[in-house]
């Protein structure tokens, strides 16, 4: 995808001082989130103390900087702007990576979902996107179907149309570069199946976290904390899907790796796609499928882990320290609903290896194998990107269980509805998701820092240890 702008370009203003212009003389100390300022020189320079409040909320936070009375502050400092350049950088970009509740997530990509699983509505905004990319409404729906409810005996028998209304940054088909507004109408929620539980604690359920937390909760399908929530991260993710595609050959999939105690005894790529598990072996399916009938005739759940590949990654996607590829995947894989563990590569299994198994031997003609999952450093190395994520059984039961309500009385809690028994089997979809959003967002930063590094060694292939390459999804 490459985008030429239509008009040429027009000779450059001279500078106009903008409101945020600094004079260079002194610097501030920057607290976010409004807090008072603690203390101590931000630089070095000089410091007064200031404050930073954040108002609004991302993706349109806004910042003011009030400089603070405080004993001993120069009278010349009390009015606006007193402020060093490196300070009047973070000044300039105060919220974009803490935006203060957390529902976005990014710095040059970033997503913000918003919505509850009964409302009328949920909905994201993509921030970010370089302009030019082609997008149709059309192309949400393969993607928002793989991960959809109601496709399968074996899922939530709730039924949504899941269909996308982009509401902005998409001009005649393209993206612009403005903000991208996507919309999904909620149109079966059932809320009367929550009657009886609105004022008590499932266990296992988030209802006992959130309502310690905020003291008000929506108990209509889990309201936030509803895995309704997903489709978003899908829907913002078929656009980093393509973009990845068309910009850097990057593909992003992904398969159910085991379910309770089941594992795939053989791999085949082909075979993820034609089943409603995601699961890599067609032979397995019979059992798979008596396995989850016995299941929901039970009344129970079951855990399960799901395994993401980005192949055609480049090295040099992750930024050490504290944005590595590694532990960004990690959050976002961490965040999708259900998620008790994430591993990159070989992940826990490394606990038991000894260094000369777990090195990926490295020769001209490529790695010698995969342990590492094709991140060194917080950096991706070329090789296929590898995550895994375990996902804990469902806690909406309809078996009784001890509980307490809301005023902390006991009280057995039945959950009715329409449950998956195995949230594993709809997540693949999510977890890809996560991963093309991180990618996207490293990719983007890795241009913006490193953009005229070029390539200054000879690039080793990915080499042998690759997922669906040595038969059994083995990593060398
Ligand atoms: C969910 C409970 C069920 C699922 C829902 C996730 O919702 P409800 O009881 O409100 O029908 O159907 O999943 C979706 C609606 C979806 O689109 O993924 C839960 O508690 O997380």
């Amino acid at each position: 995808m490459r985008h030429t702008p239509a008009l040429p370009r027009l000779p450059p203003k001279p500078t106009q001082p903008d409101a945020f212009d600094p004079a260079p003389a002194v610097c501030v100390p920057l607290f976010s989130g409004g807090e008072e300022a603690a203390g101590g020189p931000h630089c070095g320079c000089g410091a007064v103390m200031a404050r930073l409040a954040v108002a609004g909320s991302a993706p349109f936070p806004s910042a003011t900087v009030t400089v603070a009375t405080f004993p001993g502050a120069p009278d010349a400092l009390q009015q606006w702007p007193p402020i060093c350049d490196p300070c009047a950088s973070s000044i300039r970009f105060p919220a974009r990576s803490g935006a203060l509740s957390s529902n976005t997530f990014g710095k040059l990509l970033s997503v913000t979902t918003f919505g509850e699983s009964h409302g009328p509505a949920i909905g994201c905004v993509v921030d970010g996107c370089p302009p030019g990319l082609e997008i149709a409404p059309e192309e949400f729906a393969h993607d928002l179907a793989r991960r959809a409810t109601g496709k399968s005996r074996h899922t939530s028998a709730r039924r949504e149309a899941d269909e996308v209304e982009i509401l902005s940054g998409v001009y005649e088909g393209k993206t612009t570069g403005t903000p991208i507004a996507l919309l999904v109408r909620n149109t079966d929620a059932r809320s009367k199946d929550y009657a009886n539980i609105a004022a008590q604690f499932r266990p296992g359920h988030a209802d006992y976290s959130y309502w310690q937390k905020y003291g008000i909760r929506d108990p209509r399908g889990g309201g936030r904390s509803s895995a309704r929530e997903t489709t978003m991260r899908v829907a913002a993710a078929v656009i980093a899907k393509k973009w990845l595609r068309q910009r850097h050959g990057v593909g992003v999939r992904g398969f159910l790796a085991q379910i309770g105690e089941v594992q795939p005894a053989g791999f085949d790529w082909s075979a993820v796609e034609d089943n409603p598990f995601f699961w890599p072996h067609a032979p397995q399916l019979p059992e798979l499928e008596s396995y989850m009938d016995a299941l929901r005739k039970s009344g129970d759940s079951v855990g399960a882990r799901v395994t993401v590949v980005a192949d055609g990654v480049p090295p040099g996607w992750g930024e050490p320290v504290y944005g590595k590829l590694d532990g960004e995947l990690a959050a976002a894989l961490m965040s999708i609903n259900a998620v008790k563990g994430v591993e990159i590569g070989d992940g826990f299994a490394a606990v038991a290896q000894k260094g000369t198994g777990h090195r990926d031997l490295i020769a001209p003609d490529g790695f010698a194998s995969n342990h590492a999952g094709g991140i060194l450093g917080g950096i991706s190395t070329g090789q296929q990107v590898v995550a895994s994520i375990a996902l804990k059984p469902t806690s909406s039961l309809r078996l009784p269980g001890p509980t307490v309500d809301v005023r902390g009385e006991p009280v057995e809690v039945v959950t009715t509805g329409r449950h998956d028994p195995c949230v594993g089997i709809r997540a693949t979809p999510i977890a890809e998701a996560m991963v093309a959003l991180v990618l996207m967002d490293q990719a983007l930063r890795h241009r913006a820092q490193c953009g005229d590094v070029g390539e200054v060694a000879p690039r080793i292939p990915s080499g042998a240890g690759g997922i669906g390459e040595s038969g059994r999804g083995s990593q060398g």
